[in-house]
């Protein structure tokens, strides 16, 4: 089957386009940025989105809203993730981690798909930890400084869609369509 994707962001596409091909869903993309609601948590904050774009956009698409929690600072940069990437970025995560022995963080992904009827939100999420320096030089955003088991996802290549948060809601999304649609 076929559905829109409606993202600013060409590496979210790219790599669910790669997983959906394992799956038999071909994902087309609507190139477009939305303002996205306020809110503390990602599923509302990706619902909300599904629910606002359902009168612009021809139904059935998803929307996937993604953010970086990091333990030692509390959840930050969580749903601010976009803002904080745009300003900080890696080296300013980084700075705030200086001299912090707990680095645990994890990367979670909440899909948010429409039929035009109703939105239904998908989650998936991976445990890692901030690395003490930028490495790799694949994916996009925060894979130089998320790393799993010793290795940054931008370090994995292609690794990085057999275990990521976006796979992993991926997977329930996916399951979810071809029962369904
Ligand atoms: P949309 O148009 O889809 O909203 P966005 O880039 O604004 O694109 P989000 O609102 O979900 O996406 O913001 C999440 C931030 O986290 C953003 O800066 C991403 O680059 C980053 N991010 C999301 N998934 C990531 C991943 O798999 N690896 C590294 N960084 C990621
Ligand atoms: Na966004």
């Amino acid at each position: 089957m076929k559905v829109r994707f409606i993202t600013s962001n060409r590496g979210k596409f790219e790599e669910l386009k790669e997983i959906g091909r394992g799956f038999g869903v071909d994902i087309e993309w609507v190139e477009m940025e939305y303002l996205e609601p306020q809110g503390s948590d990602l599923e509302f904050v990706a619902r909300k989105s599904a629910e606002m774009l359902s009168g612009a956009v021809e139904p059935p698409f998803f929307i996937e809203d993604s953010g970086l929690f990091i333990d030692a600072l509390h959840g930050f940069p969580g749903v601010y993730s976009s803002f904080v990437f745009k300003t900080i970025g890696n080296d300013g995560i980084l700075k705030l981690m200086e001299g912090v022995e707990d680095r645990r963080a994890r990367f979670v992904c909440v899909i948010a798909f429409s039929d035009g009827e109703q939105v239904r939100t998908f989650t998936g999420e991976v445990e890692g930890q901030i690395a003490r320096e930028k490495r790799g030089e694949h994916g996009f955003g925060y894979d130089p400084i998320f790393e799993v088991d010793g290795r940054t996802f931008a370090e994995m290549g292609e690794k990085k869609n057999e275990l990521s948060h976006r796979r992993r809601a991926a997977e329930k999304f996916f399951s979810w369509l071809a029962k369904n649609f």
